[in-house]
This record gives structure tokens, sequence and C-alpha cells, in this order.
């Protein structure tokens, strides 16, 4: 039995953000493994002092200008981020045009298809990666991640890829495809590996990553260029973890 949180607990939107998860569990979409990757984030959601710092912002912005230049720019969900942004994740592929591909670290065909009904069910058309569509494969990558749609991931030259677990970033960044990361853990395999690592949770990310794509989006390709080549990965993790060491006694006393 679930008690309900009031709504002035001081950690009511944490305990929700963990409700979600929860209930994704219950529904099939997110495996026992993805609750502990949810507590790792919340300890470094915690150290950042649960808000989207300005270098996170920065981070939004050139996500948004890489994945508006981009040709075939491809949104790859597995369970957790499904289960923490269904509706969003819809309203992201619409705003930059890229399609969804569902690709998992733990796979099985039965929670391929969960997450795939729950996407539809919230609107999507053409979920990709599901079933016999995961023909391609992703060269220097093992396990049952490295087979992709050829329509998706295969094809793309950005991926876009929420609570990724470090070899897959590494491997797509071999092939010569940009990776735009979302991990709260800037020390992090994924974080370092990619092109650009929003460190921020995934969920006060999104809806600001698509009213950024709707901002910019009839900005010219040279714009975008530049606000690209200006952004510089390392320099972004270095901030986040300034902020941490920072942060301190003047987090703990608000959270
Ligand atoms: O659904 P599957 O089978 O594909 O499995 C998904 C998980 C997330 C279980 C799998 O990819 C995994 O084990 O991931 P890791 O290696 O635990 O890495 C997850 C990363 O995401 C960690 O660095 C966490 O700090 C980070 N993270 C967790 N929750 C969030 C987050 N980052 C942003 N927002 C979050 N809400």
């Amino acid at each position: 039995m679930r008690i309900s949180i009031p709504k002035d607990h001081p950690r009511a939107v944490s305990l929700g953000i963990r409700e979600m998860i929860v209930d994704g569990l219950k529904e099939g979409l997110v495996v026992e493994e993805g609750l502990i990757a949810h507590g790792r984030g919340e300890t470094f959601d915690y150290l950042i002092g649960e808000k989207t710092t300005p270098n996170a912002i920065m981070a939004i912005n050139t996500a948004a200008a890489l994945l508006l230049s981009s040709r075939h720019p491809v949104i790859s969900v597995n369970g957790n981020f499904a289960a923490l942004c269904g509706k969003e994740i819809i309203e992201l592929s619409r705003a930059c045009g890229a399609p969804i591909e569902v690709n998992l670290f733990y796979h099985s065909v039965r929670r391929e298809r969960v997450i795939k009904s729950h996407l539809e069910k919230l609107g999507a058309t053409d979920v990709l990666g599901v079933g016999r569509n995961r023909t391609a494969t992703i060269s220097n990558l093992n396990g049952e991640r490295k087979r992709v749609d050829p329509r998706g991931i295969a094809l793309a030259d950005t991926v876009f890829v929420p609570l990724e677990d470090g070899d897959r970033t590494e491997a797509l960044i071999k092939m010569g495809k940009k990776v735009i990361a979302v991990d709260l853990n800037p020390l992090s395999r994924t974080a370092v590996h990619a092109t650009i690592c929003i460190v921020d949770n995934v969920v006060r990310v999104i809806p600001i990553l698509i009213q950024i794509i709707l901002e910019l989006k009839n900005k010219n390709r040279h714009s975008l260029t530049n606000m690209i080549s200006r952004f510089d990965n390392f320099r972004n993790l270095d901030e986040s973890l300034r902020l941490i060491r920072l942060g301190g006694s003047e987090i703990s006393a608000t959270i």
C-alpha cells in the first residue's frame, strides 16, 4: 500500500519522481536494476541542489542546436526514460523530427513491447528497434544493445541517450556518431565520452529542451553550428563538479 506524500513535504518532488520509477517497475517498463540506477541519480541530484544549473542550460542549448542541425537525429529510449518522461519523449520527437528507438541494456522482448505500447498509448506512431526490426549492429559493443534498427540508431548521425550505461556511448562515438547524454553523474563514462552531456535530471531537462528547440527552429544552420562549436564538454563537466564542491552546506540547508 502506498501512502500519499504531503504536498508540503520538503522532498515531495523527489519522492514523486521516485514513485514514477516504482510505477514503471510495476507496469513492466523498468527493470529492478533501474531502481538502483535511479538511486544513484538521486544522489547526484541532491549534490547539485535538485535544480537545473546554468551550465546544464548551456548544454541543453547546445543539444537543441545539434538536434536541429543533424540529418538523422534519433531518440534512444530505455525503461527508466520511458517511465519518467513518456509524454515528453513524444513531444521531443515531434519538436526536432527525431524518430524514437527502444534500446535496452537488460533486454527482453516482452519489455521492448511494453515500452512500445506505452509510448503508442501516449501518441507515438512509429517506435523503432522492436522485435524483428533490430537487424543492424553497433560495432565494438557486446550484449543485446548492439542490435539496432537500420532506420534508427544505425542510420543516425546524432543519438540522444538519457540515463546511459557508458560503453554504448563510446561505441557510438567510435562509429563517428554524435552523442547527447543526460546523466546526473558528471564522472560517468557516458558523461566523459559524450559529445554533449547534460548534467541534470532528465525529468527537468526534456521540457526545457523542447522549449529551446521550438525557439531555435528558425535559426539558420550557421548560427546553430556556431553555438555547437562554442561548447566544451569537459569544461562543462568541470563546472558541474565545481558546483557540487561549492554547494555543501548551502545545498543541505535547503533540501
Ligand atoms: O531499461 P534498461 O534495461 O536499458 O536499463 C536502464 C538502466 C538505467 C538500468 C541501465 O542503463 C543502467 O544500469 O544504467 P547505469 O549504468 O546505472 O547508469 C545510469 C546513469 O544515469 C547513472 O550515471 C545515474 O547517475 C544516471 N541517472 C539516474 N537517474 C537519472 C540519471 N540521470 C539523469 N536523470 C535521472 N533521472
